[in-house]
């Protein structure tokens, strides 16, 4: 797995110039076409959308395209790129094996980011990775060489940041099995997070299917002021929307604000997106997003895009009327803006920093920090490290020392490169600043910490995206802040959650008073640097042999293996499986991704389906007792944990169900989440409602996920239930289902009732269902 060398001379990119050529003739012939057609003003997210619509007729086209059926319709796309990570390639490539194809049918890529695990520093814990997952990293490099799809190899940096850096064009629609996908929207790229099966429809050639999102406008006014960065824009955005919010929308930014971000800061803001729940977030192109091509060595794509800038902004009339085409509009006057912190334990709680002192005092959170962290897909430009550098630089001149350890995680190879030769990650490790390897670590519970005891409670402050219970450190009792990456190295400075370290007077050594000053910032690297940097095929960077040379590689998985299995074979749809199915959980209240199946210590084992079903369920909490992973096993009396029981009833053949809570599923793609539960016999999830991506998985595993007609009938799901299902077999579009619940607790015996619940397959999902799963559909069609 050696990294090419490096050779300045050359001007080498990973994309190269003729499928830029492609792409923009092809999309702007649409483009001409379409606006043939469709004469009515346009937002950015539909022209995006139209150009890779897979229609074959006007009238398709036509009805489509309408306003009304955006939030209802499904429509079927062609994407122009499909990413992945290790952590969900894993699963995806399994599944895109089964199907048989001999290469991907579009330009894909893997990088491998999340499973390396943070504890000393890049090199240590880089070499330590490279021994602990070797197996799944030659699985994922062989299986990228033999069916063609680019490879990035550990430390090569974070699939988001490279995204950007390489493969994000605007007007491009990408799809990543990464829920942080739409971090491309910075680029006006509309991007969109799916599970592992989505990006196998495309990468076998089918059109992939999407619910026709509604659009959020976002206004932006005025200049943001000098503490303030793109961050503290999504922050406040999240503490409007809420978690689920965005469901279903796009969020499209418009206004003059808008120019007064940079691309990487544009892109932080549509990474977050994912934490409002949002389909996808975009910017239109402009300046900025040149310039950032420029610094990426792109001006091939510059010389197409700067000449067809109305397909890659929203039309004029949008702008001066948005009520009038956007499903709703917000406005945030970036004047007003000031910088805030998000948590803990949910990324929509947003404090003014202001405030922030006595909410934590209120709250009684732990004030002292135990560590600040700065990083992540969200937070790991070159401009916020630039940012994170000039406060250090002040710091040291004016003799304060860190009041708390501070980890950095570059976001890229390239990004790092450049710091390097900039001195800025000399003064980082002056200052005590420990450099992480160029990848997720601790923002996916990848931290092997032994500076706090795992229970204790703590808290930490980060830049990442997240901070859901467990997710930093895998200690449910770390309570994890999040802000930008200067507020965060601020906090840094003075140790505890109590002081705001924007008025605090801090004191060096001697007792001399200083203020902190606000952080200047670098938003490109000069262009030496970056054709220094950008001047050779990036390390880590792996291109996939030429098609004849793919075909004697093979792919090895084991029997034994712990870390990789095949896929087993889903059993045949049984319609008397939807009958006296028993109850595997009730959850109460926020159940994510994470709850579902949990990240950390199980992401080794996220290409072995059984190894990793062991963790079923494992961080929700019962409704019944409101305790985490404790249920009763209504056929034994037994108390258990979810995992457990869930085996108990595979091995006894019993089909089951989930119930959920509001939301069920936010947060990240991972199709685990579906692929466990169905793979220990669950049958149905009926919860109160859906995140968008979790909801696919679940059909798209051949999972039924109901919700109730009546919310409220959610309190009527008792412990010992049996549910069934009587009409499952005239399950079809748009019609609810009868759920027949038998209460079986013995004391008192209460009678049985019905309850409906809606369901949003549409035919093509329903052929899911009858197939047991997606896959099974496309490999008997
Ligand atoms: C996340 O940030 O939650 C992850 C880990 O990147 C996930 C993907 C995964 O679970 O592998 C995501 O965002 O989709
Ligand atoms: Fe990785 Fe964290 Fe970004 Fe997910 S949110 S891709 S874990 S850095």
């Amino acid at each position: 797995m050696e990294a090419q060398a490096h050779n300045p001379q050359q001007t080498m990119s990973v994309v190269d110039s003729s499928y830029i050529d492609d792409l923009y003739t092809r999309l702007y012939t649409r483009y001409a076409a379409l606006k043939k057609r469709i004469t009515r003003p346009l937002t950015l997210t539909e022209k995006i959308l139209y150009l890779h619509l897979d229609t074959h007729s006007d009238t398709e086209l036509d009805t489509l395209t309408s306003p009304r059926h955006r939030g209802t319709q499904f429509a079927y796309i062609r994407p122009d790129r499909v990413i992945m990570q290790d952590a969900t390639a894993q699963m995806a490539l399994l599944q895109f094996i089964k199907s048989g194809k001999e290469e991907v049918a579009l330009p894909s890529s893997v990088h491998c980011d999340h499973l390396i695990l943070a504890k000393l520093n890049a090199l240590h814990d880089l070499n330590v990775a490279n021994t602990t997952n070797r197996e799944v990293y030659e699985f994922l490099q062989s299986t990228s060489a033999r069916y063609g799809l680019d490879y990035w190899q550990p430390g090569g940096g974070i699939i988001h940041q490279v995204t950007l850096e390489h493969y994000a064009l605007p007007g491009m629609l990408i799809i990543g099995t990464d829920s942080h996908t739409p971090n491309a929207g910075g680029m006006a790229s509309l991007a969109i997070g799916v599970g592992g099966a989505d990006a196998v429809d495309a990468m076998i050639d089918m059109p992939w299917e999407l619910k026709f999102p509604r659009i959020i406008g976002v206004k932006l006014t005025g200049t943001l002021s000098p503490w303030c960065s793109a961050k503290d824009i999504i922050l406040k955005l999240s503490g409007i929307l809420s978690v689920k919010g965005g469901t279903d929308h796009v969020i499209e930014y418009f206004g003059e604000g808008v120019s007064h971000l940079s691309c990487t800061g544009r892109a932080t803001i549509c990474n977050m997106g994912a934490e409002v729940g949002a389909t996808s977030s975009l910017f239109p192109y402009d300046i900025a997003t040149e310039r950032f091509l420029y610094a990426s060595k792109r001006a091939h794509a510059v010389e197409h895009t700067h000449n067809i800038q109305d397909m890659l902004t929203a039309d004029t009339r949008v702008i001066d009327s948005p009520a009038d085409y956007y499903d709703s509009v917000i406005e945030i006057h970036l004047d007003d803006l000031e910088p805030h912190i998000n948590g803990p334990y949910s990324p929509d709680i947003a404090t003014p920093l202001s405030r922030f002192a006595d909410f934590v005092k209120e709250k009684n959170y732990p004030r002292t920090l135990s560590s600040a962290l700065i990083g992540s897909c969200t937070n790991s430009s070159f401009q916020d490290l630039s940012r994170v550098h000039s406060l250090i630089s002040q710091a040291q001149k004016k003799g304060l020392t860190l009041k708390t350890p501070l980890w950095l995680s570059p976001g890229s190879e390239n990004v790092y490169q450049i710091i390097k030769m900039y001195g800025y990650l000399k003064t980082f490790q002056d200052f005590g600043v420990t450099i992480l390897a160029n990848a997720c670590g601790p923002c996916i519970g990848q931290w092997q910490r032994d500076d706090v005891d795992a229970q204790s409670k703590n808290s930490v402050i980060t830049s990442f995206n997240r901070n859901f219970a467990k997710r930093t450190d895998g200690n449910p009792l770390t309570h994890m802040f999040i802000a930008s990456p200067e507020i965060v190295c601020a906090y840094a400075l003075v140790g505890s959650l109590d002081i705001n370290p924007l008025t605090e007077v801090l004191y060096d050594q001697k007792g001399t008073p200083h203020q902190l000053e606000p952080p200047q910032d670098e938003e490109l690297p000069d262009s030496e640097i970056v054709d220094f940097v950008f001047g050779s095929l990036p390390k880590g960077y792996h291109a996939p042999p030429p098609p004849e040379q793919r075909s004697s590689i093979s792919i090895t998985i084991n029997p034994d293996s712990e870390r990789l299995q095949a896929l087993p074979d889903y059993l045949p749809y049984d319609p008397s499986a939807y009958q006296n199915m028993s109850l595997l959980i009730k959850v109460s209240g926020k159940c994510t991704t994470d709850h579902i199946s949990m990240a950390g210590p199980w992401l080794k084992y996220r290409g072995h389906l059984s190894n990793i079903s062991k963790n079923l369920l494992m961080g929700a909490t019962n409704a019944f007792n409101n305790t985490v992973n404790l249920v009763v096993n209504p056929y034994t009396g037994r108390m258990q944990s979810v995992p457990d029981l869930a085996h108990y009833y595979k091995e006894h053949n019993i089909a089951s169900v989930i119930v959920g809570d509001h939301n069920y599923g936010e947060g990240s793609s991972r199709e685990h989440a579906a692929m466990q539960p169905r793979f220990l016999g669950v049958r149905i999830v009926i919860a109160r409602s859906f995140a968008r991506i979790h909801e696919t998985n679940l059909k798209k595993q051949g999972l039924l996920p109901l919700t109730f007609a009546n919310p409220d009938d959610y309190a009527h799901i008792q412990e010992y239930d049996t549910i069934s299902i009587p009409d499952i077999e005239s399950l079809s579009p748009g019609t609810p289902l009868t759920l027949y619940l038998d209460h079986n607790h013995p004391h008192p015996k209460q009678p049985a009732e019905t309850i409906t619940a809606n369901h949003s397959l549409n035919a093509q999902q329903i052929s899911w269902i009858r197939n047991s799963s997606a896959l099974n559909t496309v490999c008997t069609t």
